[in-house]
């Protein structure tokens, strides 16, 4: 079975061990997907959050999922577009990495990302797909741990961008 699935929807109704929030180095909460998710895990999660000293841009930091569907949220930070000169690339691919990396460390095995940075930070969207999927089958060829990959796509245009690149 293919380990990479792509769903369009809503991440909060995800039933995968973990999802992963595109969250702000605070971490706590916002708008967008983040906003979404915290919204549907409840204020448990905000009061989780408060403890963890924020997140790096890059890194990544994990939560139980309180309401969710999904035991577990990872937060990663992606990175703000900022004209693709200023290491933009390198840390959405360390928000992938780390956040797979995060998900073995927890037994997790099925884990849902959202398009990181790809709706408020501004990072294009197809050069941003080609960062998630390459990270992504890097990471699985490498790693046996994790079973499934879902990435969650909320728009058509990103819909479209992921089955192009993974031919599904
Ligand atoms: N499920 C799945 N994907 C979603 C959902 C959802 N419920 N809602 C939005 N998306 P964004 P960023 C998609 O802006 O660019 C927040 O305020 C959306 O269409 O949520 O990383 C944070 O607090 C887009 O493709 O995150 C930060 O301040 C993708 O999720 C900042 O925005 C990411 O869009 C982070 O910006």
């Amino acid at each position: 079975m293919e380990k990479i699935r792509v769903v369009k929807g809503d991440i909060t109704r995800i039933e995968a061990d973990a999802i992963v929030n595109a969250a702000n180095n605070p971490l706590l909460g916002g708008g967008g997907v983040d906003g979404a998710i915290h919204r549907a895990a409840g204020k448990e999660l905000l009061m989780e959050c408060e403890t963890l000293g924020g997140c790096p841009t890059g890194e990544a930091k994990i939560t139980k999922g309180y309401k969710l569907p999904a035991k577990y949220v990872i937060h990663t930070v992606g990175p703000i577009w900022n004209g693709g000169n200023n290491n933009e690339a390198a840390l959405l691919e360390k928000c992938y990495f780390n956040s797979l990396k995060l998900a073995v460390e927890n037994n997790i095995k099925t884990i849902a990302f959202p398009n990181i940075s790809t709706g408020v930070y501004r990072f294009p969207k197809d050069k941003a797909a080609r960062v998630a999927i390459n990270t992504v089958k890097k990471f699985l060829s490498e790693n046996s741990a994790i079973n499934t990959v879902i990435f969650v796509v909320f728009d058509d245009e990103n819909r479209d961008i992921y089955s192009g690149i993974l031919n599904c």
